[in-house]
């Protein structure tokens, strides 16, 4: 059986409208990606491809960084979103030369994201000449030259920016960032600027590192486990699994989200009789239904009541020696929560007191707590702040490095995780930096670089004139669409080293090179024989991953021999790194991390243990809190912020649909949430609907505002939008990412991660 011809373009007048499901998962979502399977790889190569899924001769799924169970795994070892991300990638449809051939980019320009994903893997480097109308295939060494040229051309490395999607391997990110740091810049801007910057941020003040704190085994241990602003049952569905587990040991579960996401409510486990059968595990006890941006005021209100609660019966709420003796700060943080505002967390939360109480409660009685969070939390204003008040109450109940305890910041891409522990970040400790320049003996820069949003700031003002990403979409991931869209094409020169087409490839700079690369499923050989690479999850668990299908195409090179290419080209064969070298046997890269990266010794054998091996966490591991400025742990004591929103004004989000991967769209639909064939959608609370007097399924123009824009730009317009009247939570509304990309102003990021807000921008509805 041959795979399907992809969809033709796609008609939103389609739009059909349901009730929101309380369940997720089951025999549907099986049904699902099987098809899916089926339409893009046929379905003998289904068969194969999916065995191999997140088994340890196998590869690691490209869809989330959910980590694997250690020991025994199942045969199906993945969900329906994880084969929808294997399809995507391991799809029989080709974009070759005779389709650039064919296509000016002006019609590539006018067509959706989804039809531009959907045309299948990229076969041959094509570069688009400048004036020309048509990518043209060319040969490696051109393209790597081409690259090569402009870099040597600039008037400063500091005239590059060097962007990374978290789906690359280590090896991969490593080679990268020593690339770019031996050109001479720390520009590396990353998807994780617009990810969880704000929890490594908020973790590294508090507790000295920038991961989470918890294994898989310390879920399902939780007596207490508390899910923020994430919705698993879409974007980590093997989370479900663990919660349900979780719950089958007497675990209590509370959901804080402002939407009622289905898999929060209910879970119906395809692996197991009673999920395919049955009705499935109902898991939330407790569902707070929160405002947008509402949590920091949420955990300064249940640090608030643990002191009320430990005043009235002393030594039996806080954990007085912990405290005493691990952490410092906390007078303070006592004194400033103690005068906390409690008609403020009304406006700020929406919710009752009573049910805060009740959810204040949970942690007071817990002995085993695990916060869970995502992008529901990361992506506000205020989202440091908000993170760090997580850490206080967890700090005041010493649910931290000890079973079943601890902070858990649940990461998006595969291996977003891994590429900043090898290198991808604009801020590198020096540390880390000495290592490099020692290890190679080439000179690295100590100046910090740019970030995302850095970045677009200096395309946009001309100071950076060469764009390269490894991985992504960064023109559609981005803020501020029509900004950053400006921003790319006064570039010089932009590079994408990419799958498959999308956005980023028709907006482009002056010269433009796609350059196509073998994906986590493809085997991967080179002169010295079959190579494998290594990733890292969310729980730090770092393990090899190989594929084993043929490539798309004989053309595609690996990341690995893509980047020592280039620096080859770049350096010549005098330079200090042997870059062919590298290429020719990533065993050779991975005793360089062996020595560069901090807790990578032995890297080699490590990651040939058949479940790998977890980098060491002073806080998980010892209770030690090694990297803050005084060895402790901080408590911190953070202004209260209110997000208030105008008379007429509703705060939007944006956030996945079940049938995307970030930029890259699956399908229209989006089903647990009942919308059928449409994504310009914008979910209203009814209650909201009626005072606005703007009927459900009008036809409607998303208007952001924001009065603080330094640009003087305050209003930005996304039009043709859909009402559909949604149960969220009051004075909130809800669209999808990235068509409402545009909406989110560029200058409008956290305070201390730069991240932008894309969960919380007011805007006005204009039918
Ligand atoms: N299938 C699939 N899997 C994915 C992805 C994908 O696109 N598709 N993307 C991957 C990536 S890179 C990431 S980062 C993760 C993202 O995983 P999530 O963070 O789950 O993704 P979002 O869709 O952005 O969902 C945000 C959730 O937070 C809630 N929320 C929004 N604002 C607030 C708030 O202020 N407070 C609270 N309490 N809740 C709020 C929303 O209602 C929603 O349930 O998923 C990863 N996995
Ligand atoms: N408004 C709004 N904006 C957001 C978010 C949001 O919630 N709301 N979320 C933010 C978040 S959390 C993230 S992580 C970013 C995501 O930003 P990105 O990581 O930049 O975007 P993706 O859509 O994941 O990138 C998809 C592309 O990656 C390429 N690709 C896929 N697999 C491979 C591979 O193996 N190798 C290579 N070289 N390329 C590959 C394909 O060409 C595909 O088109 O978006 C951010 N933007
Ligand atoms: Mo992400």
């Amino acid at each position: 059986m041959v795979s399907k011809p992809p969809t033709e373009d796609v008609d939103e007048a389609d739009l059909e409208v349901s009730a929101p499901k309380d369940w997720a998962a089951g025999i549907p979502g099986v049904a699902v990606s099987l098809r899916r399977g089926v339409e893009q790889m046929g379905l003998v190569r289904t068969a194969r491809t999916l065995r191999l899924l997140n088994q340890r001769e196998g590869f690691d799924c490209p869809g989330c960084a959910w980590p694997e169970p250690h020991g025994h795994r199942k045969v199906a070892e993945f969900c329906e979103n994880g084969a929808k991300a294997v399809a995507e990638e391991a799809t029989r449809r080709r974009v070759g030369p005779e389709f650039f051939a064919e296509h000016p980019v002006s019609e590539l320009a006018e067509r959706t994201d989804y039809w531009l994903g959907q045309q299948g893997r990229i076969t041959h480097p094509v570069l688009l000449r400048p004036g020309a109308t048509h990518y043209e295939p060319v040969d490696w060494s051109t393209a790597l030259r081409v690259v090569a040229d402009a870099l040597r051309g600039l008037d400063s490395p500091d005239e590059a920016a060097f962007y990374t999607s978290g789906r690359t391997s280590n090896e991969a990110a490593f080679v990268y960032q020593l690339l770019v740091r031996s050109f001479g810049t720390n520009n590396l801007p990353d998807c994780s600027n617009m990810c969880h910057e704000s929890s490594g941020a908020a973790l590294a003040e508090t507790t000295g590192i920038g991961k989470g704190s918890v294994t898989l085994a310390d879920l399902t241990e939780a007596d207490l486990i508390v899910v923020v602003g994430q919705n698993p049952g879409t974007n980590h569905p093997r989370m479900l699994s663990a919660l349900e587990e979780a719950k089958g040991n007497g675990a209590t579960i509370v959901a804080v989200n402002p939407l009622p996401e289905a898999g929060l409510l209910r879970f119906k486990n395809p692996q197991n009789a009673r999920g395919v059968l049955g009705g499935g595990t109902a898991l939330a006890d407790e569902f707070l239904q929160i405002r947008l941006g509402g949590d920091q005021a949420l955990f300064q209100a249940v640090g608030n009541l643990l002191l009320r609660w430990e005043d009235e019966a002393p030594g039996t709420v806080l954990d007085r020696d912990f405290i005493d003796g691990r952490c410092e700060g906390f007078a303070d943080y006592a004194a400033h929560v103690r005068a906390l505002d409690w008609a403020e967390v009304d406006t700020a939360t929406g919710l009752d007191r009573a049910e805060v109480e009740r959810v204040a409660r949970l942690f007071a009685g817990s002995e085993r707590t695990v916060v869970c969070w995502a992008m529901g939390l990361t992506q506000h204003k205020h989202s440091v702040a908000t993170i760090r008040e997580i850490a206080n109450v967890v700090l005041m109940r010493g649910m931290i490095g000890k079973p079943g305890a601890g902070l858990c910041p649940v990461r998006g891409h595969s291996n977003v995780q891994g590429d900043r522990t090898m290198g991808i970040w604009e801020k590198m400790p020096e540390k880390f930096l000495a290592a490099l320049e020692s290890e190679f003996g080439v000179a690295v820069p100590r100046e910090p670089g740019l970030d995302t949003v850095g970045a677009i700031r200096a395309m946009r003002d001309g100071r950076v004139k060469v764009f390269m990403a490894v991985g992504g979409n960064f023109v559609a991931a981005a803020p501020d669409t029509a900004v950053t869209e400006a921003a790319l094409r006064s570039c010089a020169l932009t590079v994408h080293v990419s799958t498959k087409l999308n956005r980023s490839h028709v907006v482009h700079g002056q010269t433009a090179l796609i350059l196509p690369v073998r994906g986590r499923t493809e085997r991967d050989t080179q002169d010295a024989g079959d190579q494998f690479v290594t990733v890292e999850d969310s729980m730090s668990v770092v393990h090899r991953s190989q594929g084993r299908l043929a490539p798309a195409s004989d053309m595609l090179m690996s990341e690995v021999e893509l980047v020592c290419g280039l620096g080859r080209e770049l350096f010549g064969d005098a330079h200090p790194v042997p870059w062919v070298e590298l290429a020719r046997d990533y065993d050779l890269i991975r005793d360089r991390i062996s020595r560069v990266v901090p807790g990578c010794a032995d890297y080699n054998a490590r990651v040939r243990q058949p479940d790998g091996f977890v980098l060491p966490h002073a806080p998980r591991d010892s209770r030690e809190f090694t990297g803050t400025r005084d060895d402790r742990a901080v408590f911190t004591a953070n202004p209260l912020t209110v997000l208030r929103v105008p008379e007429g004004r509703l705060l939007l989000q944006t956030m996945r649909s079940h049938d995307q991967y970030n930029t890259t769209i699956y399908g229209l639909d989006d089903r647990y949430r009942g919308i059928k064939d449409a994504r310009r959608v914008v979910l209203v609370n009814p209650d909201d609907l009626a005072a606005l007097g703007v009927p459900d399924g009008a036809a409607v123009t998303l208007v952001s505002e924001w009065a603080e824009d330094p640009t003087g730009t305050t209003e930005r317009r996304a039009a043709d939008f859909r009402v559909v009247s949604y149960p969220t939570a009051r004075g909130c509304a809800a669209a999808y990412f990235p068509e409402a990309n545009s909406l989110i102003p560029l200058d409008s990021t956290a305070e201390g991660s730069n991240t932008p807000t894309s969960k919380s921008i007011v805007i006005r509805l204009e039918v």
